[in-house]
Order: structure tokens, then C-alpha cells, then sequence
């Protein structure tokens, strides 16, 4: 039994931060930082059946050309993919009333759609980016056992070598997208790339306002990193969290972004909303085949 400091309900039985319990969810999940994209999504719904918000999660759930689908948003960073994807692995794998892991665990499809920035010339500005790994900044992952089983190791310590990682910062993550799903976005709106989760917005991601950076030369090297073909298209601040914890966990995830400033051409989209209703109408209906 796990106990009540470990997994904490409220008085009503939903989970502890996301309020939800496990019949308000579908086996398909879109996240989303920003709360107000929980509405963009839904408004593309046929039906709705269930809404709530807790803090920064806001769930709805309902149907899109009849797949059940919950859209929740996350708030920014991979401290907060911890809460998610934890809470929402409970509302599947672990019966809350007896408080007993499931003997047969579920799966769910966890598909990210999120705002980045590139890092690459040839992804302008209003690109769509399906992620086919992703690399964590943010040490989350160094906190779970196993972790070396599911990552890219070689593609890592490669990594590591070419920036000349300073040991005063987590260890980068590598993990890469659920295949079922990326195999769903072969087609050419959708460029592949490999995505930097930053555990913050500014220094971490090479921005400099009025604090200098520590590593200044840190964008440049990654812009020049390739491994394999491979190259790192873009900067946001969840995805290597969500591939993460969702490979041990054993569920399916992927990220898909909009490029809504380019780092290198130093050129940005303040109004993107348009061109994230084009993107989303896309995944709802890459998802939906
Ligand atoms: C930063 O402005 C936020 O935007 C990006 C980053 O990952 C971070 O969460 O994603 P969302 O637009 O999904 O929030």
C-alpha cells in the first residue's frame, strides 16, 4: 500500500494537484504549457464532457471526431512535467481507493504541444517541429533509477564532448519520442528535430538581459553539434521530462512545437495564435488517423 504522504488524494478522491480522478481522463492526452491553450484545442472539439483547474492544470476532456481526448495544461517547466505525469501514471497504474499498483498497467499517448524557439537557420519562424529526442538541461531525470536504461548514452557523452560540459551543471538527458506516435507525423509540414528542454528561459537558454551568462559560448556549440546525422533543432522548457518519466513509466510521448522565434536569424512571431490554430488542427487530425 502506498502510503498517504506518498500519494496524496483530496477529500473528494481526485488526485492531490491535477484534481482529477481516473474516469475524467481518455488514453489520449495533449499537454500544453499555457492555460489558455487548453481552450484554443477544445474549441476544435465535437463534445465536451468534463472540465477542471487546479493552480496552473487545467484539464478538459472530451471528443474530437470520436476519440476521447484530455488537453491539460502543464504551466512552464519539467518541475511541473514531474506532478503531471506522475499524477496522471496514478490515475491508470495504481488504484487510488486501495492505494495497490495495477497488475495490468495502462498506456497513454501523451502528445505535447508547445511554443520553442530554433536554433537552426533553415527553421524559420512559424516551422512546425515534431521532436524526435530530446535533451534535458534540467537534471530531473538524474532523480529516478533506471534512467541510463532509456537513454542515448553515446549520443550524450558525444554531447558532452562537443560543448565541453561543465560539471557545475546537471548532467544533460537524452531520451527519445514514443515511435508509434512520430510515425504518425512522417509527413513534410512536420520537420524532425532533436529539442532542448532548458530548465529555465534566459540564461539557461543563452539569453542575456542584465546578468552575463556563464557560458556564453554554449548556443554556438550546440548549434554546431551533430551525432549521426543528427543535429539540435530547438529550445523549450518540457519535453525531456515528458519523454522521460513516460519511457520509464511506459507510455507513449511526443513533442510538437511551433518555432515562433529563431535564435540565430534573431527574428520572432509575437502573434502566433493563428499559425497555433494551424498547427493544432494538424495534430488533431494526425492523431485522429
Ligand atoms: C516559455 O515561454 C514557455 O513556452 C514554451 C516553453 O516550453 C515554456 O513553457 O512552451 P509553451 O508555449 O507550451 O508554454
Amino acid at each position: 500500500m502506498i502510503k498517504h504522504s506518498e500519494l496524496i488524494l483530496n477529500n473528494d478522491g481526485s488526485i492531490f494537484h491535477l484534481h482529477l480522478k481516473p474516469e475524467n481522463i481518455g488514453k489520449q492526452i495533449i499537454l500544453v504549457g499555457d492555460p489558455a491553450r487548453v481552450d484554443t484545442i477544445t474549441g476544435f472539439f465535437d463534445t465536451i464532457e468534463f472540465s477542471v483547474q487546479n493552480r496552473e492544470f487545467k484539464t478538459v476532456t472530451g471528443f474530437y471526431k470520436q476519440k476521447k481526448i484530455s488537453v491539460i495544461s502543464t504551466g512552464i517547466g519539467t518541475d511541473n512535467i514531474d506532478i503531471v505525469l506522475n499524477e496522471l501514471d496514478a490515475l491508470v497504474n495504481i488504484d487510488l481507493e486501495t492505494r495497490s499498483i495495477k497488475k495490468q498497467l495502462s498506456s497513454l499517448d501523451i502528445v505535447r504541444i508547445g511554443t520553442s524557439g530554433g536554433l537552426q537557420t533553415d527553421l524559420p519562424v512559424n516551422s512546425f517541429v515534431v521532436s524526435e529526442k530530446s535533451i534535458g538541461f534540467d537534471g530531473l531525470l538524474n532523480y529516478y533509477a533506471n534512467r541510463e536504461h532509456i537513454s542515448d548514452m553515446e549520443f550524450e557523452a558525444a554531447f558532452r564532448q562537443h560543448t565541453q560540459w561543465s560539471d557545475s551543471l546537471a548532467a544533460p538527458y537524452t531520451v527519445d519520442a514514443g515511435q508509434n506516435l512520430l510515425d504518425k507525423f512522417s509527413d513534410e509540414r512536420f520537420k524532425k528535430g532533436v529539442t532542448i528542454s532548458a530548465p529555465g528561459f534566459y540564461a539557461p537558454q543563452g539569453r542575456e538581459l542584465r546578468l552575463p551568462l556563464a557560458f556564453p559560448q554554449l548556443n554556438e556549440l550546440i548549434e554546431t553539434f551533430s551525432y549521426k546525422q543528427l543535429r539540435i533543432t530547438n529550445f523549450e522548457m518540457e519535453s525531456s521530462a515528458i519523454y522521460g518519466l513516460s519511457k520509464l513509466m511506459g507510455h507513449n510521448a511526443l513533442t510538437v512545437c511551433l518555432i515562433i522565434a529563431n535564435r540565430v536569424t534573431l527574428t520572432a512571431n509575437e502573434n502566433y495564435r493563428d499559425e497555433m490554430k494551424k498547427l493544432i488542427k494538424a495534430v488533431l487530425d494526425n492523431l485522429s488517423n
